[in-house]
């Protein structure tokens, strides 16, 4: 049942404008409500049930595109290692990165403007484990992140695909201290074991994509997703992502982050679009930095010893 405010006003809007619309409860019936033609409603809804989706791409000079870029990479990028915003000088990866079918989906997707503000370009496959891009890029209120992952040549099984679990991003979104872990990326290998058994756990299954030069990958960012190993060392995998935030957030690095002792580590992203800084708006507000936490004497062995008195007493 929909209510109103005491005074009357329209009713509130907070759910449908703070959480992304295909994550909440009125998506089917907002997409009713909604102009979208009837491909656009499938797309959409494809993305509600899976948290991803692959599109076509392809524009006059994709081709010449991506072999300048190859040419960028070959400079630029030593054995198995990636270019990080090489937007910045190259105006092939920036076009990528900015593309007006992108930005239309987006926006369909998320009902805010989409922001890109990273790019990373690799050679060969990564073989990440799986993981959340929620870990690395989140936003408050939640969720208003996605990954474009570019094919840039041909994907198969032989040189490291990219695999997603369809449907986990409903799953919880795992921060360190949602798993009794200090922030920082020297307890990244431990968030990854405890991720693997998770999904194992859960039981969706695991898809891997091999998806043609030209289309790209669009991910939530809570969907669970990762490199498959490269079976042929030989073979390139050359490709692009771009990491996208929406307008009105506040932008942060969780696996940086422990905000229940007041540590923050916000990011001051930049739209590639513009060059120009996004501000982080909290509450209305912009927010350019957060305090320091104080550092206080650890409990966590009084902690553990009460844990384990309680544990002993009823199991
Ligand atoms: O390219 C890949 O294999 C994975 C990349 C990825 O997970 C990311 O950029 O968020
Ligand atoms: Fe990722």
């Amino acid at each position: 049942m929909q209510s109103s405010s005491p005074a009357g006003a329209p009713h509130s809007t907070v759910l449908e404008e703070n959480i992304p619309w295909f994550m909440t409860p009125f998506f089917e019936k907002m997409l009713e409500e909604s102009s979208l033609s009837e491909s656009d409603r499938a797309l959409v809804r494809a993305y509600a049930k899976d948290g991803y989706v692959v599109v076509d791409v392809q524009f006059d000079g994709f081709d010449a595109a991506v072999e300048r870029i190859r040419g960028v990479l070959q400079e630029k990028v030593i054995g198995r290692d990636r270019l990080q915003d090489g937007w910045v000088e190259s105006a092939d990866i920036k076009t990528l990165a900015t593309l007006p079918s992108i930005e239309r989906i987006l926006t369909i997707f998320y009902r805010r403007d989409p922001i890109p503000f990273q790019t990373l370009n690799f050679v060969y496959g990564t073989q990440q484990r799986t993981h959340s891009d929620s870990l690395h890029f989140n936003s408050v209120p939640n969720g208003f992140m996605c990954g474009v992952w570019v094919a840039l040549e041909d994907v198969d099984e032989k040189n490291g695909p990219l695999h997603v679990y369809p449907g986990s991003h409903t799953l919880p979104i795992l921060d360190c201290h949602d798993l009794g872990l200090p922030s920082g990326r020297e307890h990244y290998q431990e968030y990854e074991e405890a991720i693997h058994r998770y999904v194992g756990a859960v039981g969706l299954p695991k898809k891997v994509l091999n998806v043609k030069k030209g289309q790209a990958v669009i991910w939530s960012a809570n969907v669970l997703h990762g490199g498959e190993v490269i079976r042929d060392p030989d073979r390139t995998r050359l490709s692009q992502v771009t990491h996208y935030f929406f307008d009105h957030c506040l932008y942060y690095t969780p696996l940086h982050s422990d905000p229940f002792i007041g540590k923050v580590h916000l990011r001051h992203i930049r739209d590639i679009r513009t060059g120009e800084n996004v501000p982080n708006i909290y509450g209305g507000r912009v927010i350019r930095s957060v305090p320091e936490p104080v550092p206080e004497p650890t409990t966590t062995q009084l902690a553990k010893k009460l844990t384990k008195r309680v544990l002993k007493k009823f199991f």
